[in-house]
């Protein structure tokens, strides 16, 4: 006994995890909502597993109780009628019902998605096999294999292409999920609230797909106009046009520039 234990005692590491996970606040529930775009992504998400499931509890409800209540051992005989078509109607129509119901909503925010706000800052974010570089335009920073900081509060637009294959920039607390694909420029924007935000490449994309890592710091707009300044300084980008950026601020309070 004492040499087969150690053999399955592993096997319980997952329910321990488990356990450790459930225990956390609801709020880590999948994801910790840091912009806008993340809270709504999540409350569509809420909306439709409470419509979605009293489904799928019923369908194994049904099906639990048919297994117990009609059993072979309690001598039933297999109904032999095929159809019946009130039922038949009836699901049918609900789970359209049910599909319509999630359309409105979710189109609004496929839309909120593909559609931001005009931006305070852009930045091209281009995938390699196996790092992520961000460029800011204008300003002659060009960052690779190092975090994406940008100003908190502000809307920025990321403008997503890679050089080699298809690479997904993702991270889920600033509810952004966009494919890097050659030839293409792909759009996404967020706002985040301060702070630092993990996200990873979520395409397959050879052999170190799994250290392409993401690093999102959102610094108060002071901090990051600092930031930029001695960063484009060093990268010479003072020499450069500036851009036509708007850093405008989001609330009375100053503006950023
Ligand atoms: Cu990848």
């Amino acid at each position: 006994m004492s040499l087969i234990w150690p053999a399955f005692s592993g096997l319980a590491e997952p329910f321990r995890a488990a356990a450790i996970a459930a225990a956390q606040p609801l709020s880590n529930w999948l994801t910790s909502p840091g912009s806008p775009l993340a809270h709504a992504i999540r409350a569509n998400m809420g909306r439709m597993l409470i419509l979605v499931m009293p489904f799928i509890l019923a369908a194994w409800g049904l099906l639990a109780y048919a297994l117990y209540r009609f059993r072979g051992s309690r001598g039933h005989r297999p109904a032999t009628f095929e159809h019946h078509n009130k039922l038949e109607a009836t699901w049918t129509a609900l789970p359209i019902l049910v599909l319509i119901a999630v359309m409105f909503p979710t189109y609004r925010l496929l839309h909120k998605i593909d559609y931001g706000p005009s931006p305070d800052l852009t930045i091209n974010v281009v995938g390699h096999q196996f790092f992520w570089e961000f460029k800011y335009p204008g300003y002659g920073i060009d960052r690779a294999n190092q975090p994406l900081v940008v100003p908190a509060d502000r809307n920025i637009t990321l403008h997503i292409s890679s050089v080699d294959v298809i690479h997904g920039f993702f991270v889920p607390d600033l509810g952004v999920q966009m494919d890097a694909v050659p030839g293409h420029i792909n759009y996404a924007w967020f706002r985040a609230k301060p702070g630092t935000y993990r996200g990873q490449c979520a395409q397959l994309c050879g052999t170190l797909h799994g250290e392409m890592l993401i690093t999102v710091i959102a610094l108060p707009p002071s901090q990051f106009q600092t930031w930029l300044s001695s960063h484009a300084k060093a990268a010479g980008g003072t020499q450069l046009r500036r851009p036509r950026l708007r850093l405008r601020p989001a609330a009375p309070g100053g503006r950023f520039s």
